[in-house]
Parts: C-alpha cells; structure tokens; sequence
C-alpha cells in the first residue's frame, strides 16, 4: 500500500493510509507551473502589501474564524490523509488558528517603522527601522502536521505582506487545498488576487519552486531534502529556511514527578505515532529512579493502542517506507544488546502490523546506535540510566540534531538552567513540547534540525526586510561627510568621540 502515487499522466493520488482507500487526484506541477504562480504572486504580492497592516489583519482574522468554525470538517481531511486520531486533528489544528490570531494581531507592532535612537554623533538625524515583505514566498510542507507546520510559514510569510504559494507534501494535497480554498473565500473577498496559491506535486514541484525565482524558500523536511533545497536555491541566492527532523530528549532528574515525566515521555513520543518532528525519541533517567521510572513509563505505554478505530491511540505510518527505517533501528539495537518493552514483544516483527507499529521502549541501546542516533520517526523511544542531569544534558547534547527537549526536575531553577545548556532551540521544563503552545515562542533549530526561526516576532521578521531610514532634521553641528568639512569639524567630532568613548570607565 502507498498513500501517494505518481502516475504517467502527471498526476498522482492521494490515499487514506488507515483503509486504503483514494482521497483525490492532483496534478503533479512542474517548472512552468511553478513560474506561471510566480508571475501570478508578484502582482498579487503588490496589491496584498497595498492593502496595509489593518486591512490584512481583518482579513486574516476572518480566515482564521472561518477555519475554525470549519474545525470538524478539516480535522477529518487531515485524519483521513495522514491516519491521525481526528481529536489529534482537531488539536493540531487549534494549534494552527491560535498562529493566524497571533501573526495578523502582532505583525503591524512588530514590523511597523520605529525609531531608534539614532546616537550623540548623529543627533541631528532622526532614525526609523521598519520590516517590508520580501514578496512571494515558496512554502514546501510536510506532512505529519499537514495544518500546523505549513501554517507556522503560510501565517507569518501573509502578515508580513508576503503573497506565498504552498507546495503541500504528495502525502497530504488535500488539505493544503482546502487551506487554499478557504483563504480565498475569506481573506480573499472573492478578489481574483491569488495571494495564497496551492501548487501540488512531489520533490519535482518543490524542486521546481524553489528556483522559481520566490524570494524565499520555507522549507519543512528532512536534512538530507534540506541539503537539496539550498544547493539549488544558491544558484539564485534564494534564501531558505529550513526546518528539519530531531532527536529529542527528555531528562528525568532525580527529584521529578515521575508520573508527569512518564505522562510526558509516553505522549511526547508515541503520539502520532512517533511521527513528530519534536517528538521525544530518547530519555535520560537519574540513577536513582530509573527503575520507578521505566516501570510507570511501560505501564503507560503498555496501555496504548495503535489502530483507525474512535479511541485508538495513534493511527498507522502516514508514509509507508518510514517503516522499513522503524524495523532498521529496532533490528540494530536489539543485535547490539537492547532490550525491548513491554516484554511480550518476543521480535522486532511482533512491533510491526501491516501499517502500524506497536509502542516500543529499547533500555540498554549504545549511545551510537541507529536509534540513538538518527530520527527514527515512530512510536518507540530509548530510555538509559544516566548518573545525574549534567551527564543526560552531555549526552542529550551529543546528537547532530537540536530542535527541543524537554527537563523534569523537582527544581524548576535546576530545569531551566538545563535548558538553557541544551543545544537546542526550544525546551519544555516539567512538561512536553509546551513551548507549541505558546505563539509568541520562536520555533526552530540547530545542526542538522535546521536554521532559521517560524513563530513569534522572530517568525514575522523571516519573511521581511529590514529597512532603514536616517532623515536630518537639522544641519550637523560638526558636518563630515562632506568635501566643504574643516579641521575644525573633524576636530569636533573626534573631540566628541573621544569624551564620549574614550575613557577608562571605573572599575566596579
Ligand atoms: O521528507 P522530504 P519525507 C523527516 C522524517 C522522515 C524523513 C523523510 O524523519 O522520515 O524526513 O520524510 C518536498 N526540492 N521529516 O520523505 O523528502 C516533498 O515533496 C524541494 C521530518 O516526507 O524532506 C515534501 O513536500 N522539495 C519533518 C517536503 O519536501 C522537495 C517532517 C518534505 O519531504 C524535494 C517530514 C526537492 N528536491 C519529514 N524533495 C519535520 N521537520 O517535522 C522533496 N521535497
């Protein structure tokens, strides 16, 4: 069974991966596709950056209202296409409204002209910063959250002024029209001004977009599609956000919760199937609850149910081939002595089901296995005993991934000074993958999770230009770049420089 199929037509279907069945045919879009919605997305870029920061607020407001009063309906879709439960659907959608409300209510204060202080030397100027869009933004999305993470670029890229055309993933079309549609139909106006324009297709399309001539690349994806995205948009020195997998860990310190840190590790790695770019994939444990830990962490996870069914757990692997990467890195850590939990799972193949996969915890793995080591993209995670917090901070920081983590301790000032010596971008201190919650938060990586930042200001200001204003006033006092200056100007202003810069300051 695939969810996605190319076919000679130059179209390819989209497939329930829960029950096989079609959800639609799209059109797989190539170079001229992509160069027509360019075109296309400049005019309507000019006329959405017209509109002005009220106007684009109300607009986007009305969109966001509209999505979720469509919640249900939506949820569905991104059940039917990805599998999910569709309670995830619908929370993973929520996630995505409360990012439109944020971006269009933040963007003017954010990015409107402000003046800075333009300094004792330059008092005569009078200074402003203020953030344009770039123009048209190409948008490549993934497709385990087919809403949220698309919508962390889509939301931002438009409150900043930006037009964008969406290349959803070839797993989840669906929902990116349906995203398309509704923009339209609100924010829209019924304005033939196509500001949000969906082009469909696989890696062809997002190739094709990406050296489209967009201003900017959002990618979501693996590194190694990452790595592609960037060679090919150098050649028109494109630049590119890219948010890419993790491996993220979740410290348990020797005074935490244990009922909330294995709440925590179970939900944080099995939900949706594992199939999180934050998901938590490896936990360290304090010596002296390891045992009390792992027991609470299998009983939870014991109790869990993969399946399509109203109350399972989580739904099948959204993309067929991640299972084959499952199967490598249970096969590996189990040869390498590992131990897999719960105990009823006599083999690796015991965890695989058609297209699910059975809650799996690996003890005993080495810190240089597959599984330890590469993101491993489903519902299972490595425990280990570690000595302290510092030694589970070192070895949560020895992976080539950084996106989040996540710290348990009976200390909240122990946690957070552990997240901060985390090598990541975000980090959840007695909880999972809260920073999620909060739009304000910047969400992105490092190493080998990507760069760049969505979410928040920082988000907003991804998608534009600074620029720069400096407006005299009034003459300088001491004018020196000019030909007609004198000894005494130069004079004046080194004087200046020196009273002001000059001195040795006391020591305190
Ligand atoms: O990713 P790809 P896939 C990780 C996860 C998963 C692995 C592969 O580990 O197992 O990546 O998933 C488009 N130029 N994540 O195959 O190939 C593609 O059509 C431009 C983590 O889905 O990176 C899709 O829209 N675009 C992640 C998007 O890139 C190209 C979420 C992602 O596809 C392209 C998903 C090209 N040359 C997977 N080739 C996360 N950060 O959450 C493909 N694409």
């Amino acid at each position: 069974m695939t969810t996605s199929q190319t076919s000679d037509a130059g179209t390819f279907e989209t497939v329930n991966p829960a029950t096989g069945q079609v959800i639609g045919l799209f059109p797989v879009a190539g170079p001229e596709q992509a160069a027509a919605a360019v075109s296309r997305a400049r005019e309507a870029s000019r006329w959405w950056a017209e509109l002005g920061w009220r106007e684009r607020r109300n607009r986007l407001l009305d969109w966001k209202a509209q999505v979720t009063r469509q919640l249900d309906e939506l949820a569905i879709l991104v059940h039917d296409e990805t599998g999910k439960p569709a309670d995830d659907a619908r929370l993973e959608i929520v996630l995505a409204i409360l990012h439109i409300d944020w971006a269009a209510r933040h963007a003017h204060r954010v990015l409107g002209a402000h003046r800075v202080f333009s300094g004792v030397a330059a008092l005569n100027l009078s200074a402003t910063v203020e953030y344009q869009p770039l123009g048209v933004i190409g948008v490549i999305g993934p497709w385990n959250y087919p809403v949220l993470t698309p919508m962390g670029s889509i939301a931002y890229a438009l409150a900043a002024g930006n037009a964008v055309i969406f290349k959803p993933s070839e797993f989840t079309p669906a929902v990116g029209e349906w995203l398309v549609a509704s923009f339209a139909q609100t924010a829209g106006r019924g304005s033939p001004q196509p500001v949000l324009q969906l082009l469909t297709g696989d890696g062809r399309t997002g190739a094709a977009l990406t050296t489209s001539g967009v201003d900017k690349v959002a990618f979501t994806g693996s590194a190694a599609t990452a790595r592609k995205v960037m060679a090919a948009a150098a050649e028109r020195l494109t630049p590119v956000i890219a948010e890419c997998g993790g491996k993220d860990a979740l410290i348990v310190d020797a005074d935490a919760d244990l009922n909330a840190a294995a709440d925590a590790a179970a939900w944080g790695g099995l939900s949706n199937a594992g199939q999180t770019c934050i998901g938590v994939e490896r936990v360290y444990v304090a010596d002296p609850v390891y045992e009390t830990f792992l027991a609470k962490l299998t009983e939870r996870v014991t109790a869990l149910r993969p399946g399509s069914e109203a109350g399972a757990s989580y739904g099948p692997m959204t993309m067929p081939s991640q299972i084959e990467v499952i199967r490598r890195h249970l096969t590996d850590a189990v040869a390498r002595g590992g131990r897999a939990l719960p105990s009823s799972l006599e083999s690796v193949e015991d965890a695989i089901d058609g297209g699910y996969v059975r809650p799996v915890i690996l003890t005993d793995v080495p810190e240089d296995a597959a599984a330890v080591r590469e993101e491993t993209f489903g519902p299972t995670i490595t425990v280990r005993r570690v000595a302290s917090l510092e030694e589970g901070i070192r070895l949560a920081n020895a992976s080539a991934y950084g996106l989040g983590a996540s710290i348990f301790s009976g200390s909240r000032r122990r946690a957070v000074a552990a997240a901060r010596a985390l090598r990541t971008g975000a980090a959840s201190v007695n909880s999972v993958v809260s920073f999620m919650l909060v739009p304000a938060l910047p969400f992105g990586g490092v190493g080998e999770s990507g760069f760049g930042r969505i979410h928040g200001a920082d988000g907003l200001r991804e998608f534009a230009r600074a620029k720069s204003i400096a407006s005299q006033w009034m003459k300088s006092p001491a004018p020196v770049t000019t030909f007609a200056r004198t000894d005494k100007d130069v004079a004046r202003t080194l004087g200046l420089v020196r009273f002001l810069h000059g001195r040795r300051r006391p020591r305190s």
